[in-house]
Order: C-alpha cells, then sequence, then structure tokens
C-alpha cells in the first residue's frame, strides 16, 4: 500500500493540485477513486470518515486525513521539503495560495462545470458572469508571470501547484484557450509539464466517478 493515499476524481482540478505536486516530488502515492457524481461526498458517513467539508482531495497519511489542497501543499511541503517556499517567502506562497482558492481557481472551476458538467445548461448570464470573473483573474496572473518563470520566482513551489489545478483540462471543456490569449500563462503551464513526473489531469488520476455523466452538483 502507499504511504499517501489520495481521495480524488480526474475531472477534479482542486484534486489535481496534490497529485501534480506528489508526482513530480516522487513521493510514494495512490489515487482512490469516490463516486463523486453518485454523491457519495454529500453522505454523512463519508463526511465523517473523510471530510466533514465534503469536499475533495483528501489526503490520506499513516491513517490520519486531512483536506483542504492549499493546507495539504503546505504540509506536505514541511514535513518532505520538496517544493517548499523559502522561509522569507512562506507569506508569497500564501498569498497566492489564497488568491488561487477564492477567484484564480474558483472561478474557472465553476465556469468549467456550468458550462460542460451540468444536465441542463447554465442561464448565459451565469456563465457570463463566471467567464469575466475567470478573464480577470487571468489576466493578474498572466501579467504576474510576465517576468518570472514560477508564481514566486525562479523555481516552482507549492504556490505553481496550486495554480495549475484546472490549466491543462482540454480548452473544449474549459472554454479558455490559454496558449492562444494569456501568453505567460502558456509559457509557465509548459515549464510545469517539463518537470519529471507531470502527466495531464485524466491520465494522473485515472479513478472515481465521471462528472461527465452529469449528476447535480450542490
Ligand atoms: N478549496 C478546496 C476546494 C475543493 C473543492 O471544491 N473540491 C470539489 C471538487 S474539485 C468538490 O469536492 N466539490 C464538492 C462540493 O462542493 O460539494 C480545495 O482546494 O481543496
Amino acid at each position: 500500500m502507499a504511504h499517501y493515499k489520495l481521495y480524488c476524481i480526474g475531472a477534479s482540478g482542486n484534486s489535481y493540485k496534490v497529485a501534480l505536486y506528489l508526482n513530480c516530488a516522487g513521493l510514494d502515492w495512490e489515487p482512490v477513486g469516490i463516486d463523486f457524481a453518485g454523491g457519495v461526498q454529500r453522505d454523512a458517513t463519508w463526511r465523517g470518515e473523510n471530510n466533514a467539508m465534503g469536499e475533495v482531495p483528501v489526503l490520506e497519511v499513516e491513517g490520519k486525513r486531512m483536506s483542504q489542497s492549499g493546507a495539504i501543499l503546505s504540509w506536505l511541503a514541511e514535513t518532505t521539503g520538496h517544493f517548499a517556499p523559502a522561509a522569507d517567502e512562506r507569506y508569497e506562497a500564501l498569498r497566492w495560495i489564497l488568491f488561487d482558492n477564492h477567484k484564480f481557481t474558483n472561478n474557472h472551476a465553476i465556469h468549467r462545470f456550468q458550462k460542460s458538467f451540468m444536465p441542463e445548461p447554465a442561464h448565459p448570464a451565469v456563465l457570463a458572469f463566471m467567464r469575466g470573473r475567470a478573464e480577470s483573474s487571468f489576466a493578474i496572473v498572466d501579467k504576474h508571470l510576465a517576468d518570472r518563470s514560477f508564481m514566486l520566482g525562479e523555481r516552482p513551489t507549492i504556490a505553481d501547484f496550486s495554480l495549475a489545478g484546472y490549466i491543462y483540462y482540454p480548452k473544449e471543456e474549459t472554454g479558455f484557450d490559454i496558449a492562444a490569449d494569456y501568453p505567460a500563462i502558456d509559457a509557465w503551464r509548459n515549464r510545469l509539464a517539463a518537470l519529471k513526473g507531470w502527466k495531464p489531469p485524466y491520465e494522473m488520476m485515472p479513478v472515481g466517478s465521471d462528472l461527465r455523466i452529469g449528476r447535480e452538483f450542490k
């Protein structure tokens, strides 16, 4: 049995942040799928045993389970040393991880879900609102990356893994053409994709139920 078990599904970019870190760090881990489309994460027993917040990713190590990709990445960096920010970069890493969770990942992920995974098409005004929010956070990150290789400078850290959650899903699924519209994000994601251990999300986590069957999401 692997040392780290990651409860996840292939379509979960929040899970991919942790999966990508574990693989690029060369750690002994395995993905464990959950029946997300069947709604297991809403079940009281699942929440009691895994995550009271009803979300993946959940990382299990030595019998302990933890959630929130930003907290998991911070803990992994602290306990393994891989991709850890330097002591004087820790709050800068936290600052970008918070921005990522609140805006960069969140708007992109919700827009993708509404666009591609709902049983009924979302109202165009809802999609346009989410798209505008995502575009604005993309522009901020694109500008930031225009004159540096990675989020904190010249080497990859957990901040990069956090922001990388959704940037490799197919453009037909996300509705964003990063290669065409955000050149600095595109160059950055290619630098990350050159790391040993990189794989795209559905190959990294070929587990769990498929979101595309289109069950209700609450
Ligand atoms: N901020 C959380 C977000 C986790 C999250 O939203 N996970 C989604 C899958 S990508 C989920 O489990 N959603 C279930 C729900 O919201 O009910 C993290 O970074 O771990």
